[in-house]
């Protein structure tokens, strides 16, 4: 039996996904893109997980697109070329959605380099934590393309136009620490403590109200083409619903009572 293209482990409430090629440096073949929406989706139906960890095996933690498979790899003389546009509609905006759609919080906790659908990858997810050694390379300017993978949404958003066209223009690589300086990444920490810190904050945020975090981001997300107007309308009609919520009356009781509250809503 052949190794599985993504690992899954659980500890407590958070499930931890593996992508798992390491020889090379996990970029996305077909099969581990389908594998990792499956089992996205599996955790996003799973009562038991409360938040999610996103992981390379090895030394990298994603690619992109592995240039070598078929799929991608450029046609031989004579033949028609390949349709990438198809293979983003039929792969990597499914999997964005699943991703900026998942009912708990997402953590990349980006272990090695991440390049091209593989940094963008790391930068759908809710918090993006790297090891000081990681870096992040929007590679797609190097072999022709544009950024995917939703880079050009998020990009100019985490670091504005300026420095979002010198990432993707240069395609150069951009450090972990320097991810962090510039707003890209939530923190870059120290290559020994990447697994005990991810550890520490997944499980924070797998104690937390899973159904008002899942809703801040998508509100986020929305208010980027709304006018305050319009978000606050928006912020009225979330809060409507989330004070309807069991998380919120549980919250308020904790806090009375000085007890820890025990969020259970998704
Ligand atoms: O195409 C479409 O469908 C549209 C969608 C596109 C999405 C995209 O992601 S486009 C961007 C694709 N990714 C890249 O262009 C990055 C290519 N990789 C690199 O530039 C370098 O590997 C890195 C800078 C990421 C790391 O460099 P380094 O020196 O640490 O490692 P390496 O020696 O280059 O790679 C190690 C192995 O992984 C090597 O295999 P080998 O020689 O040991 O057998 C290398 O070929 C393999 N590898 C790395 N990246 C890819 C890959 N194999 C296939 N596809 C890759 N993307």
């Amino acid at each position: 039996m052949s190794e599985p293209l993504i690992l899954t482990s659980q500890r407590g409430a958070v499930r931890t996904l593996t992508l798992n090629r390491p020889a090379a440096l996990n970029s996305f073949t077909a099969q581990m893109n389908e594998q990792l929406r499956s089992q996205l989706d599996a955790a996003a139906a799973d009562p038991e997980v409360r938040c999610v960890v996103l992981t390379g095996a090895g030394r990298g933690f994603c690619a992109g697109q592995d240039l070598a498979d078929p799929m991608v790899a450029p046609s031989a003389d004579g033949e028609p070329p390949k349709d990438l546009g198809q293979v983003i509609e039929r792969l990597y905006k499914p999997l964005v959605q699943r991703l900026r759609s998942m009912p708990v919080p997402v953590i990349a906790a980006v272990n090695g380099v991440a390049a091209g659908a593989g940094a963008n990858l790391a930068l759908n997810c809710d918090l993006v934590v790297a090891a000081q050694s990681a870096s992040f390379i929007q590679a797609f300017s190097k072999i022709g393309l544009i950024p995917d993978t939703g880079g050009t949404w998020l990009l100019p958003r985490l670091v504005g136009r300026a420095r979002a066209l010198g990432l993707a223009l240069l395609g150069d690589k951009l450090g972990a620490a320097d991810a962090e300086r510039i707003g890209l990444i939530w923190k870059c920490v120290a290559d020994a403590t990447l697994a005990e810190e991810v550890d520490k904050l997944a499980q924070k945020l797998s104690t937390m109200p899973a159904k008002a975090l899942a809703a801040t981001r998508e509100v986020f997300d929305a208010a980027q083409h709304l006018t305050l107007e319009q978000a606050l309308d928006a912020e009225a009609q979330v809060q409507g619903q989330l004070g309807r919520a069991h998380d919120y009356l549980e919250g308020v009781a904790a806090f009375s009572a000085k007890r820890a509250a025990v969020f259970t809503d998704r």
